[in-house]
């Protein structure tokens, strides 16, 4: 039975993502020093840690990193104090990611790297996170508070926010224009639009509800990998039921023996690299009369959910979470259920 009233904090969360742009926005300049420190700092290797929604909001900001001579690694805050911890040095710089600032694997990953010599930085939405204690240097994102349980604005946020660190320490050191500036402005563009039209993508969960799907794979390439994992995840975490990501071309090598069952296949297709290949198999799938989603700034069908179009393939894949979260939003409450408070999802885990 759908529920009138569930959800409503997570999504005055979502629908705050063109404000909380334009916040990231008055930060650039921070968040421009910040990237001035790293590289003076001479930082040979990079390790972007967090948990859960902020280990892939860390996944996706390394992306533009990934260039010659630099070591990048994104890798949860648990598996760093498990098995990682040893490799890092003072020639390492460690960017966590954590809405609370006070996750305890990600403190515990961020005391290591100091204990190390690791450059710290943190990226939060807490102006007085715990992880002061441990910071270089502190990123601090004004963006207010988060009502809901399950992360949204501030993975939008904070991804944003590290998105425009890492390219501007590419800047500094080879140079490459971004035109920063632009790119938030075609971003807020696609927000505003997404949430104007957001009753198109309610009536999407709603028909997936209603046809029983309850299957959900989502396939992303590059930068778009991580934000698969994440659309995947607040379905998991609001909805209970059984989704999965993986990088898109993968498959072909097993799980397309799923086609059949009575599932969605999410398939985000930004322009980039892996366009031609992406959108060939969402072809191939389309032939097979899979039930079949897909995100895109290109070839827009009438399957197809638009992305932005910055020209900056990491902000394009980062779009794509917005009309994620609203999908997510609308299938939970039409089960019923409320996302605002998931059944054992706590804000701040602080056990491990
Ligand atoms: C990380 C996290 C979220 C998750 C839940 C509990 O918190 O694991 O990813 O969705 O809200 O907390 P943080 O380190 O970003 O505060």
């Amino acid at each position: 039975m759908p529920c009138s009233r569930c959800g409503e904090k997570t999504l005055s969360d979502i629908i705050e993502t063109p404000k909380s742009i334009d916040i990231v926005g008055k930060n650039i300049a921070d968040i421009k020093d910040v990237a001035e420190s790293i590289v003076d700092r001479r930082c040979s290797c990079f390790y972007f840690t967090g948990c859960g929604s902020s280990y892939y909001s860390a996944m996706l900001m390394s992306f533009p990193l990934q260039v010659e001579g630099i070591e990048v690694y994104a890798i949860p805050s648990s598996e760093i104090i498990m098995y990682y911890g040893s490799r890092l040095s003072r020639n390492c710089c460690l960017v966590s990611v954590s809405r609370s600032g006070e996750t305890s694997e990600t403190l515990e990953a961020m005391r290591i790297g100091k204990e190390k010599g690791t450059y710290n930085v943190i990226i939060t939405i807490n102006e007085k996170g715990a992880g002061r204690e441990y910071a270089d240097r502190y990123l601090y994102i004004d963006v207010g508070i988060e009502r809901g349980i399950v992360m949204t604005k501030s993975f939008y946020s904070m991804t944003l926010t590290g998105l425009i660190l890492t390219s501007n320490i590419i800047d500094i050191i080879l140079g490459n224009k971004y035109n920063m500036v632009l790119y938030l402005d075609r971003l807020k563009e696609h927000a505003i639009k997404i949430i104007k039209e957001k009753e198109n993508i309610f009536n999407l969960g709603n028909s997936y509800v209603k046809k029983n799907i309850n299957r959900f794979i989502f396939l992303g390439s590059g930068p778009s990998y991580p934000i698969a994992l994440e659309g995947s995840l607040k379905l998991k975490e609001s909805s209970y039921i059984a989704t999965e990501a993986m990088y898109a071309l993968e498959f072909r090598h097993g799980p397309i023996a799923t086609v059949g069952e009575n599932q969605l296949i999410i398939v985000i297709n930004q322009e980039g690299k892996s366009y031609s290949y992406v959108y060939r198999l969402y072809n191939d799938l389309r032939a097979m009369n899979s039930y079949i989603l897909r995100l895109s700034n290109r070839d827009v069908d009438e399957n197809t959910i638009l992305l932005s179009k910055t020209g900056f393939e990491e902000l394009d894949a980062l779009s794509a979470i917005l009309p994620l979260q609203l999908m997510a939003y609308s299938y939970a409450t039409a089960l019923g259920l409320d996302i605002d408070s998931p059944r054992n999802l706590v804000r701040v885990v602080k056990y491990y």
